[in-house]
């Protein structure tokens, strides 16, 4: 079929016959086992069999023989036992051996085990993908797996007249003025990539909301798409908008304290979950960037999720209040006010709600450390949200891929429980004993047919996936099987095409970095549509989004100031980053300017001095970004064309894209440093 990204990492392409065959064309028959505590059939079931069937047709030019069956759940590992999301998503699956006198045929047996029919339908996937990643023969194959995070989440900036805020990859998925009539097909195959990487929840609409998403006319139209995704394990979720009681009710108020108002947020949730009955919740920005909130009758933030938390509870639903806060007033340093506000709130969340952290404290930059409030508030269930669409990172144009980004947070040491208190322990709930688990991923879906706009960034929905599945997973892994799954080809498999778009992928984030904003600055991109460089002084009425802000360029040197002597802002970590990170000296090169402002002439631990080491950052980007053109250009006639071109072209832009900031950047530093480029450095025009 054409290669135009639509089947993602679901291509299922013709596999070699299996090293157990016994001919060398002819597969045998394999026999899949699916054993779930009924062993009846159910719309999850028969989804899980369907796969099977289609995904080994293609991959052996066989359908495999399934049968259901019931398994006692005592005998089921522990970890598939425990009465939680986890456990009762995760599965098992193991050869099955039977006694010789029951063994009617020779051919292999496979069982998949689970506590859940969803656990199955993971189980089902977690196969297929093994099978195209190893050489082990169908019969080796075990795995055990349990999720880390019991919330998995996709969170779409999709507005209801379909455009997608920060979206790059075309328009909404959801068709509003279709539904609830019209189901397009595509909302099946999107059901089918999210249960293929085991993610389960939904967030449909733009957390900038519209209130008219919770009328009954939408909650019908959001009604029919949870009834098509629940086969799929996946639940829906709606962004709310805190004044929607005066917005589509008639109260004139929306205090959260004020007895109608928990009153309509009540029926609300009665209505929804009278149409939904597996609703997830609401996700709520509130007092951000010009959105309503709490804030607005002089109650907190947790007043106002406690209300919705308290309409939710009685259907089980959750509140994820968000925590990307700052103000236009606020004249110390935006990157420490959450912190200040919620901080004090630690422990006055009712139970059902979590509060939704960026992973960094300022914005989705290309790098950032993470955000304080990660190793500070430990009476409150915290969900990391993850920005898939690469709003600072090159958008569409541009290859970024994000594991290593997200690997380096995850694994990022808090030190409030000692060494090994990782941010990753904190978001799964184990560190500081939270039942509740969420993680949450800006989405990079879109109308676009291949989903994603960059044929290479349907890797970064793929890593969101994997690492919300298990964040134990490295990033070489995940490239690993992106790439194999992705660009491997019938019959024709060439292992170094594969590892050279592994490779490629790897280096990428570092190399956006290196020509974007380097040694820890940030912030310096242009304004509004976030794309490309913008260092300079821009005619914006606040100071918090202008870039002089951030970079504090001056004649003495670069930097914002965030220790003790500037902001402080390092005073929101824990003693042993303050120690690390508050000096120059020990301080990694990667924050350097994100936690300092040195002189121009500061000595690097490289030798360099601060000038010449952010020249030849700028210049090492540039030179990555051309290595990587040409290490594409090399799989010229290995790659199918329509792939190859469309990265070929892209990857060429991504070229002159690096240029421009290099140029941009430097001419602009230069202005205050006055010092000449180092060699090596090809000056601008
Ligand atoms: O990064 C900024 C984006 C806004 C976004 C906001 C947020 C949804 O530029 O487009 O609004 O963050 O995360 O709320």
């Amino acid at each position: 079929y054409a290669e135009d990204g639509y089947a993602l990492w679901l291509r299922y392409p013709r596999l070699a016959p299996d090293s157990t065959s016994p001919g060398a064309d002819e597969c045998p028959r394999f026999t899949i086992i699916l054993a779930t505590p009924t062993g009846q059939e159910t719309p999850t079931l028969a989804l899980a069999q369907a796969e099977l069937e289609t995904a080994l047709r293609h991959l052996y030019g066989q359908p495999p023989l399934v049968r259901l069956e019931a398994v006692d759940t005592d005998s089921l590992p522990y970890a598939l036992r425990a009465n939680d999301t986890k456990a009762r998503e995760g599965f098992l699956i193991a050869p099955f051996t039977t006694s010789p006198q029951n063994n009617t045929s020779s051919s292999p047996v496979l069982r998949i085990a689970a506590a859940s029919d969803t656990g199955i339908l993971y189980g089902v996937f977690a196969l297929l993908r093994q099978l195209q990643l190893s050489d082990q023969p169908f019969s080796n194959i075990a795995i055990t797996s349990v999720p880390s995070i019991a919330h998995r989440l996709l969170n779409h900036w999709d507005n209801l007249d379909g455009f997608v805020e920060r979206g790059y990859a075309g328009n909404s998925l959801w068709r509003w003025e279709e539904l609830p009539d019209e189901l397009d097909p595509r909302y099946r195959d999107y059901a089918r990539a999210m249960a293929s990487l085991g993610l389960n929840g939904t967030v449909l609409n733009n957390v900038n909301a519209d209130a008219r998403i919770l009328t009954t006319e939408y909650l019908l139209k959001v009604a029919a798409l949870a009834d098509l995704f629940r086969a799929y394990g996946l639940r829906v979720y709606l962004s709310a908008r805190f004044s929607a009681p005066i917005e589509i009710g008639e109260l004139h108020t929306g205090d959260p304290l004020a007895t109608e108002v928990a009153a309509w947020w009540r029926a609300k949730a009665a209505e929804i979950y009278a149409l939904i009955p597996d609703f997830g919740g609401f996700l709520v920005k509130a007092n951000s960037e010009g959105q309503p909130g709490p804030h607005d009758y002089g109650r907190s933030h947790a007043e106002g999720a406690n209300m919705l938390a308290e309409a939710l509870a009685p259907h089980g639903g959750i509140v994820i209040w968000r925590a990307f806060v700052y103000s236009p007033d606020n004249k110390t340093d935006r990157v420490k006010q959450a912190y200040n506000e919620f901080l004090p709130l630690d422990g006055n969340f009712a139970p059902n709600v979590v509060l939704q952290i960026k992973n960094g404290p300022l914005d989705f930059m290309p790098r950032e450390p993470f955000s304080p409030l990660f190793g500070a508030m430990r009476q409150t269930p915290l969900a990391a949200e993850l920005q898939i669409t690469q709003e600072y990172l090159g958008q569409q144009h541009q290859v970024a891929f994000l594991a290593p980004m997200w690997k380096e947070f995850l694994t990022s040491e808090t030190y409030t429980q000692g060494p090994g208190s990782t941010v990753a322990k904190v978001i799964d709930g184990t560190l500081n004993g939270h039942p509740l688990s969420l993680i949450s991923g800006v989405a990079n879906t879109g109308s676009d047919r291949n989903w994603t706009g960059h044929p290479l960034a349907q890797a970064n929905w793929y890593a969101y996936g994997r690492l919300a599945w298990d964040h134990t997973l490295t990033s070489g892994k995940i490239a690993h099987e992106w790439a194999q799954l992705t660009f491997r080809n019938a019959r024709s498999f060439d292992p170094e095409t594969v590892e050279t778009i592994e490779k490629l992928l790897l280096g990428s984030r570092e190399t956006v970095v290196n020509y974007s904003m380097p040694l820890g600055l940030h912030h310096i991109m242009a304004t509004a549509h976030h794309y490309g460089p913008g260092p300079w002084v821009d005619n914006l009425h606040r100071d918090d989004w202008n870039p002089t802000y951030y970079h504090r360029a001056d004649e003495q040197g670069l930097g914002f100031d965030r220790t003790a002597t500037g902001s402080n802002a390092l005073s929101q970590y824990a003693p042993e980053l303050q120690t690390l990170w508050g000096n120059p000296d020990t301080c990694p090169p990667e924050f350097l300017l994100w936690f300092h402002h040195l002189p121009w002439d500061y000595r690097l631990s490289t030798g360099h001095t601060l000038w010449d080491k952010l020249c030849l950052s700028y210049q090492q980007g540039v030179e990555e970004a051309q290595a990587m053109l040409s290490t594409w250009e090399k799989l010229a006639g290995k790659v199918d064309t329509e792939r190859f071109t469309d990265v070929r072209q892209r990857l060429a832009r991504q070229v002159t894209d690096a240029i421009t900031w290099r140029d941009s950047c430097l001419l602009y530093f230069q202005t205050f440093s006055k010092r000449p480029f180092p060699a090596g450095v090809e000056p601008p025009p």
